[in-house]
Formats: structure tokens, sequence, C-alpha cells
């Protein structure tokens, strides 16, 4: 009798000095994994590589056909079966996704949640529709103001019972660059059951919580979108009471491919003395990246790394590679992206209350050990 959603469901945390990652988040880091970063070594991730991050549950969508609604202010509504979304010209991108939380772990005073280091990140070809054919077969009213996106998912998050949503400004919607895909394929195969399937958005240059799973409906309003996931969650506050700014692109990044091998238990990295070519991806959803600088002595020093071509995947990761001679000893290794509109990386951490949009410089400790 009474029983109210505040039993299971509490308010957004910090985590307290000397906290350690506790079992709710280990929970949370046994269902959401990352990109295993040797991975980082595919142009495109292969699925079951790349990273995956739902808030509830995977929606069980076998055996019975799937519907999208689309609707709101809009001059003719449908309801569209996956069949009728293929017989649409369809779009293939190669995209890379990045989780809004990743390298959340890693800040002082810990945000907790799910608990990313750097590795919440993939890159997928995405195969499906535009979504400004499915709003203009639609027909969008001239007072629209935002699109919400609706999963299937549903389930409660500090207190407030929800269906997953998100919405886009009504001209980023329309836009065409970036082509925003209604998605019914990952690497040319139906999307698996964690990536949305049978239907997903595809938003290139956003970060991940804009890219909504297994999609049921569009809905064009005419006034701002205030949904948990739009004004509560994903936004940059230092104090709890702010509006805050809300979290849109990719900041940049570069991650290197772990060099040499790994310590089973620490995952320290062994190299042996020599030549050790370096190499590893770099992105941004703000504009092309245009330079990675290598640092091999814990960020003193940054020299420019090779860049592989763009090879025409505006919104793909790039390949970077730089040659190092690893002399015995401890050393620190970081990459450090650049875009063309000048976004970089800091080196420093700035902090935010959710963990979101960090994208502080990765440091990767290697021991180089005598060659024989
Ligand atoms: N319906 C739905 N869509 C969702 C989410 C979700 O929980 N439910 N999580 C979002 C978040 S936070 C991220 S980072 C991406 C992750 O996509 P992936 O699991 O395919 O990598 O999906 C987004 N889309
Ligand atoms: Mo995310």
């Amino acid at each position: 009798m009474g029983h109210h959603l505040d039993e299971v469901s509490g308010p957004a945390r910090v985590a307290a000095p000397g906290e350690d990652i506790g079992r709710q988040e280990l929970a949370l880091a046994a269902r959401n994994h990352g990109l295993p970063l040797e991975a980082l070594r595919h142009d495109i991730t292969p699925p079951g590589l790349h990273y995956v991050m739902t808030h509830y549950d995977i929606p069980y969508a076998e055996g019975s056909p799937w519907r999208l609604s689309i609707g709101g202010r809009v001059r003719r509504p449908r309801v569209l079966g996956t069949a009728e979304l293929t017989s649409f010209p369809a779009v293939t991108q190669r995209v890379t996704m990045e989780c809004a939380g990743n390298g959340r772990a890693l800040l002082t005073p810990r945000p907790v949640s799910q608990p990313w280091l750097v590795e919440a990140v993939g890159t997928a070809e995405w195969t499906g529709v535009p979504l400004r054919t499915l709003l203009a077969e639609a027909g969008v009213g001239a007072d629209a103001v935002d699109v919400v996106f609706t999963g299937a998912d549903h389930g409660v998050e500090r207190g407030v019972e929800q269906d997953y949503q998100r919405s886009l400004p009504v001209a980023a919607a329309l836009g065409e660059d970036p082509e925003v895909l209604v998605a019914y394929a990952m690497n040319g195969a139906p999307l698996p059951p964690q990536h949305g399937f049978p239907l997903r958005l595809v938003v290139p240059g956003w970060y991940g919580m804009a890219h909504v799973k297994w999609l049921r409906g569009i809905t064009v309003i005419d006034i701002p979108f205030e949904g948990f996931q739009q004004v509560a969650a994903y936004r940059l506050r230092q104090d709890a009471g702010e509006v805050g700014e809300p979290v849109t692109r990719i900041a940049p990044r570069a991650l290197l491919v772990p060099p040499g091998f790994p310590d089973f238990m620490s995952r320290s990295r062994v190299v042996r003395e020599g030549a050790v070519p370096l190499e590893g991806r770099a992105w941004s959803g703000w504009a092309p990246v245009s330079g990675v600088e290598v640092s091999t002595d814990g960020g003193r020093e940054w020299r420019e790394a090779a860049l592989d071509p763009a090879g025409g995947h505006r919104w793909a990761w790039r390949r970077w590679h730089f040659a190092w001679t690893a002399t015995p000893g401890r050393h620190t290794l970081s990459a450090r992206a650049t875009d063309a509109e000048g976004n970089t990386q800091p080196l420093r951490q700035p902090w935010n209350r959710g963990g979101f949009a960090n994208n502080l410089v990765q440091d990767v400790p290697v021991l180089c050990v005598d060659q024989d």
C-alpha cells in the first residue's frame, strides 16, 4: 500500500571522496559494454564489438509486425511497417557513434552512472531511409518546432516513468547534412536486438543519446520538447539546479590502439624496445578531423601523426599512425585530435555533473622491456 517509484529510483548522484565503483555501477557496466580498444583497428566495427548502451530493457521485437507511426503536426499522419520502409530509396552512411558519458568514470568526483572509461565508441555502416524523405511524405506543418522520437523501451529514471524519447530541432530533422536516417540495417544485416531491431534513428555527428533505438514513433510538435532525456538528463551542469546547456554533437577525441600486449589484471601495456608503430582513430562531430598529435612523454612534447585519407566518410573516425622508438622504462602515450573548426581535446579535466561530452586526452601507460 502506498508504494512509490522512488523506492527503486534515486536522484542523480556524484560519488563521495574515495568512493569506489559500486555494485549498481558494475551491473550497468556488465550490461552496457564498450569497444575492446584493439578493435579500433577495424574501419567498421564488427557487430558485437561496437559499444552498447541501453537505459532500460532491450525490447523483444521478434514475431509481431513492427509499426512506426508518424504524426503530430503533419498533414498526412501515417503508420508504416518495416516492408514499406525498405521500399523507399535506401541510403548507407558510415557513422562513428560515441556515448555522451564516455570517459565519465575517469572524472573526479565521479558522476554515479554507467561507468565508461574511454571505450564507449564504435563505427558502423547504417542503412535506412532519410528522415527528411519520411517527413516530406507526411508534410510537416509550418508551426513545427521539434520532432520527437519514441523508442519501444520503457523504464523509470530518477523517479520519472517514461518511454525513451529524444527530440531534434525541426531544421536538423529536415536537414540533409548530416543526413539523419531511420535505419534498419547495420553493416549490411538487420539491426541486432541490442542496437535497435528493427528500426533506429541515426544522427551523424551527435552523441549516442540522439540515436533512438527500437523506434516506434515520430511526432512533430509545435513547442520545444521537454521530455526527461531532453531537459533533465543530457545537460551540461555544474550544479543540480541549473537548466544547463544541452548535449548535442561529439567533441573531438583520439584513441590509441593499445600497443604491445596487456597484463591480464591491470591491462597495463608491455612493449619491447625498438620500433613500435602506434596507430589509432580520431573523430569529431563538429567538423572533420584536421590533425592528430602524439606524445610519448606524458604530454610534454607533441608531434604530428600521419592521417589516413578520410575516404569520403565525413561522419566516421579517421585512422592515424605514428612511428615510435621505445626505450626501456616507463612511458605515457597520448594522442590529441583537432578538427577543422579548431576544437581540440583538453589536457586537464573539465567537469560537469553528468560526466557528459568529456574528451580529456587519453593516457596510456606503457612499460618498455629490454629486447631478448
Ligand atoms: N530507445 C532507446 N534508444 C537509445 C538508448 C536507449 O536507452 N533507448 N540509449 C541511447 C544512448 S545513451 C546511446 S549512447 C546509444 C547507444 O547505441 P548503441 O547501443 O547502438 O551503441 O543509443 C541511444 N538510443
Ligand atoms: Mo549514451
